[in-house]
């Protein structure tokens, strides 16, 4: 199949590249790289080394023979993403390419307005794009659990069935969802479902939970091959920030209780989840959902089990919670969508904390401790960004 990967730059969105390549897809990916400026904006950068793009696409080459092309293209810019969708036609676009931070779309006014415009035109482009293109192409779409909030039932996957005043009918499951981030992609998911009603566009959203981990088989062939490792209070996801705080000797920064329960899946995960939602497409018209994760656990959790894996004494701090967020609350998802499509699931073990502090250790003098500091206050219209 030939697949656009947009955000193929990106922690999650290389990686991917990088497996459908391997499994015999003609893959381009494209990115704007504001991924990068906002490292410069923040004062930090990825813990691990990252070589630009098209120094991967020659090294991806080098080791296996295998073209990646690669288109610079900003998904505000309708007319650029039409013509690279037009140029490129491919049979799935794979959407990674928005601001992925809760924090950072808390920073202020500005950078809330800037997440919405960034994800929400973004997608819509993309969807007239294909529309406008061949309305055949299937879109596969990163959303995230986050949309859902924590409510005090089920979460199933996307829709739900409900009964009302003795009336019954399918509606999508109601967003409660807990940043100006986590609403752009309820935002997306609506333009989405009704891109599908209205055109009969295909399409998968993806409500992915937490991942960590930074190697896969591909990115491991090569140091140049890596994928960006955030460890940042703005950047960094939990379980990844408490690795490399473990190996600086840094206390892990619980929020709150830390009674927060969310889905996590392995980067391992993402990748192939990402081959099986594009090798086995929705059909015409129709918004399919999956939630993508492998297990749930609160972050109290998370802490303890680096905690206790990592060799040396580490230290829990729980610190008054930044964001406005359930901490004691019920969580059961849905989550057999990815399964039935054949999925085999990395669960959390040591081995793979091992390697992701062996990965810490090497790199760990290029950390900014400063940045480990949660900087940013929900409740709060205003927050100073730089952590030095
Ligand atoms: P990332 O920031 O590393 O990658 C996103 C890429 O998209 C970056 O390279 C960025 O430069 C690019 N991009 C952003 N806006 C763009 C635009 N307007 N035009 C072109 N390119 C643009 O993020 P990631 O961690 O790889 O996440 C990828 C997707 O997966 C995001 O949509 C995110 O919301 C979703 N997701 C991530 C996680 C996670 O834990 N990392 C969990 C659930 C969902
Ligand atoms: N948390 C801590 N300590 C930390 C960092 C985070 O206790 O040092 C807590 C947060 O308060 C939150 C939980 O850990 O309760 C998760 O925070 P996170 O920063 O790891 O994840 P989140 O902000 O939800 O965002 C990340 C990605 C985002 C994706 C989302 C999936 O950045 O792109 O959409 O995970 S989900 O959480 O399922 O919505």
């Amino acid at each position: 199949m030939r697949v656009l990967v947009l955000g193929g730059d990106g922690y999650l969105g290389w990686p991917t590249a990088l497996h459908l390549s391997e499994c015999g897809h003609e893959v381009a990916v494209a990115d704007n790289f504001v991924r990068r400026q906002y490292d410069h904006e923040m004062g930090v950068e990825s813990l691990v080394p990252i070589e630009p793009l098209h120094t991967r696409i020659d090294v991806w080459k080098d080791h296996t023979g295998h073209h990646i092309e690669a288109f610079v293209v900003d998904l505000t810019d309708a007319e650029a993403t039409a013509d690279m969708v037009g140029r490129f036609r491919p049979d799935t676009i794979i959407h990674f390419a928005e601001q992925r931070s809760a924090p950072y779309s808390m920073i202020d006014r500005r950078h809330a307005v800037y997440t919405q415009y960034n994800n929400v035109i973004g997608t819509l482009n993309v969807l007239f794009a294909i529309q406008e293109t061949d309305p055949e192409i299937h879109l596969v779409k990163l959303g995230t659990m986050g949309e859902y909030g924590t409510p005090n039932i089920d979460i199933e996957e996307g829709w739900l069935d409900v009964t009302h005043n003795g009336r019954s009918d399918r509606v999508l499951y109601p967003k409660r969802p807990g940043s100006f981030y986590h609403l752009t992609k309820v935002h997306d998911s609506h333009n989405i479902e009704f891109a599908c009603r209205v055109w009969g566009l295909r399409a998968t959203d993806l409500n992915q939970g937490i991942v960590y981990g930074q190697e896969t088989s591909q990115t491991a062939l090569d140091p140049r091959l890596a994928t960006r490792f955030d460890y940042d209070a703005i950047f960094g996801t939990v379980l990844n920030r408490f690795v490399i705080q473990a190996v600086l000797r840094e206390p892990l920064t619980v929020y709150g209780s830390g009674g927060q329960m969310r889905g996590i899946i392995d980067i391992r995960d993402t990748v192939e989840c990402l081959r099986l939602t594009t090798e086995k497409p929705a059909e015409r018209g129709e918004y399919r959902v999956f939630n993508q994760l492998t297990e749930m656990m609160t972050v109290a959790d998370i802490a303890k089990v680096v905690a206790t894996n990592y060799p040396e004494a580490t230290d829990i701090e729980y610190l008054d919670n930044p964001r406005v967020e359930a901490e004691d609350h019920y969580y059961n998802v849905t989550h057999q969508g990815l399964f039935d499509l054949g999925l085999e699931a990395h669960l959390l073990s040591a081995t793979l904390i091992d390697s992701m502090f062996a990965i810490a250790e090497r790199n760990q003098h290029r950390t900014n401790r400063a940045a480990l500091r949660p900087l940013v206050d929900w409740r709060l219209t205003s927050n100073p960004i730089r952590a030095t």
